[in-house]
């Protein structure tokens, strides 16, 4: 079992445990109305059932999935309840509540453990993972309530592998316990259920937790994970996404002498022998570092950590996807409809974390062009964030009007998009990040990154000027895009620095790939192959 690196302790077992909330939505959903309890219910959005309540899959004459198509689903089941799942603001609600029962329990037992044995305080690390999944790092509290003593030598959970290992076996054991009360308490305070999986690793952790569910939990005891692991298919490793999968799979394809990818037996075979397969694995998928962790995966090995992510988000993002919008009148009570679903979060994020996004994302896809989406980043208008944080209604108006008008005039700059244009626009997200503290934030506001309008222009003049003189090309090169410092991508969240072409093109790329804290799954998967890729870059 791999050990912590607590400086007390070296040889105390790591414990990690994953919890994910059953069919969340719909979960939420009926908890406002107890009458559908008992009916098959899915949410619904656009037309597709993007979750269902367990009675609905577990109908005798067909079960309705997650994910299934509304037609297919209703042909299932004529009787199915359909709730409009389009405003995520229960569900983002949901998620808070349940984070919050999370954090006071995890304080009341370090509080009870510390006390008996007089040791400092220590926090359990939480990791949100989208809005219904989380991890939590309960090595230390593990540790501290083995020495305290009392509890029963009993699991209580469903135990998948073994171990002889007796230090690993008492660990996990308490660690069931423990989850199993907080299960409970969480049950108790939300009337939301949940699933748990309990191991060594995020890895085990969350390939545990989807083996008894709903509402039940999976202690994963580690000793043959590596041998368990490799006979699975790769796309099930929470990491290994669909893109990789097919890149892999054309490359098989094409090579078909070297080896094959249908477990991960058969990607270490074809792919961790020598630096030089390695390689080639990092030329297929694009990274060197991305190949290590694919190999890492296969071989059942995971030691990243549990990085807190706080409750707050660190990023805001309000998207929708359209057929058909190819008129001004349309664009603009599209963008209303996000610019004022984001006002409203970002009026409540300031009531309760008292801060201010410094950044505004727009996202936009232009025609079929696949799951393609571009991203320009902009300072967010200091006019937005002061009457975000602001009181009263006709201020809330008034930084909807701000904030549509400053997502026109960058579609319009960078996408064509205008009454004197011909456009089909299908798809908009429109984004807060980079948020500061609100002291820090009036001192930072408008000096840390340059206006992406204003740089489009002098990039522009400049390139104009360089094509026509020496001198001009001069000074293009000193008319670069000055350096941003500390700005963060709105999807991915990562710290960037480059000028604001780097940055946008790193955004592009992510967008694609999709990893945003914020963004819902679905949006999620639909505009990205590579989703659960970004289950590790998030560490
Ligand atoms: P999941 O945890 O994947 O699904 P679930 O909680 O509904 O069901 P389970 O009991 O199997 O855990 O996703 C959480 C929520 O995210 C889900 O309720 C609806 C939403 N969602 C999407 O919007 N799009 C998607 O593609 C998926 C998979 C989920
Ligand atoms: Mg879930």
């Amino acid at each position: 079992m791999t050990p912590t690196s607590s400086p007390h302790n070296r040889s105390r077992p790591r414990v990690v445990a994953a919890l994910d909330l059953d069919c969340f939505y719909a979960s939420v959903a009926i908890r406002s109305r107890p009458h559908l309890k008992h009916k098959p219910v899915v949410i619904v959005q656009k037309h597709l059932c993007v979750t269902s309540n367990y009675v609905a899959r577990q109908l005798s004459h067909g079960a309705v999935q997650k994910m299934t198509p509304v037609s297919k689903a209703l042909s299932i089941c004529p009787d199915l309840v359909l709730i409009d799942g389009s405003d995520l603001t229960p569900f983002r609600s949901a998620n808070q509540e349940v984070m919050l029962v999370i954090r006071e329990w995890l304080a009341a037992r370090v509080d009870a453990v510390r006390r008996k044995l007089s040791v400092d305080w220590f926090d359990c690390p939480c990791q949100k993972l989208g809005f219904d999944e989380v991890f939590i790092d309960m090595s230390r509290l593990i540790e501290c309530e083995i020495a305290v003593g009392g509890r029963p030598w009993t699991f209580a959970a469903h135990l998948f592998g073994r171990t002889n290992d007796d230090m690993v076996r008492r660990t996990l054991m308490v660690a069931s316990q423990l989850v199993d009360e907080l299960r409970n308490k969480i049950v108790q305070k939300t009337q939301l259920t949940l699933s748990a999986g309990i191991s060594e690793s995020k890895l085990l952790a969350k390939l545990a937790v989807n083996m008894h569910k709903p509402n039940d939990q999976t202690v994963f005891l580690p000793e043959e994970a590596p041998q368990y692991i490799a006979m699975l298919a790769p796309r099930k490793l929470p990491g290994f996404g669909h893109a990789t999968e097919k890149k892999l799979q054309d490359w098989v394809a094409k090579h078909p002498a070297m080896g094959n990818v249908a477990t991960a037996c058969d990607v270490i075979n074809t792919f961790g022998g020598s630096e030089k397969s390695r390689s080639v694995l990092a030329s297929i998928i694009g990274s060197n570092e991305f190949a290590h962790k694919i190999l890492a995966l296969c071989r059942g090995e995971d030691t990243s950590p549990v990085v807190e992510s706080g409750d707050a988000f660190k990023s805001m993002t309000s998207m929708d996807s359209f057929r058909k919008c190819c008129t001004m009148d349309d664009v603009r009570a599209h963008i209303r409809q996000r610019a004022t679903d984001l006002v409203t979060r970002l009026r409540k994020d300031w009531e309760t974390h008292r801060r201010r996004p410094n950044t505004l994302s727009v996202g936009y896809r232009l025609g079929r062009n696949g799951f393609q989406g571009t991203t320009r980043l902009t300072t967010m208008p200091a006019e937005i964030t002061s009457l975000c944080s602001s009181k009263g209604t006709n201020v809330r108006d008034s930084a909807i009007d701000a904030l549509q008008r400053a997502v026109l005039h960058l579609l319009s700059e960078n996408a064509g998009i205008s009454a004197s244009q011909q456009f089909d626009l299908t798809w908009i997200a429109i984004g807060a990040t980079n948020f500061d503290d609100s002291r820090i934030c009036k001192n930072k506001l408008a000096s840390t990154i340059t206006s992406f309008a204003h740089k489009q222009n002098s990039i522009r003049k400049d390139c104009l000027i360089g094509k026509t003189s020496k001198c001009g090309q001069q000074r293009a090169i000193m008319k670069r895009p000055r350096q941003a410092k500390q700005l963060r991508c709105p999807i991915c969240n990562r710290q960037l620095t480059g000028n604001l072409l780097m940055i946008n093109s790193h955004v592009d790329h992510c967008l694609n790939r999709g990893s945003g804290d914020d963004m819902p799954k679905k949006a999620r998967t639909a505009f990205d192959t590579r989703r659960v890729d970004s289950f590790f870059s998030k560490t």
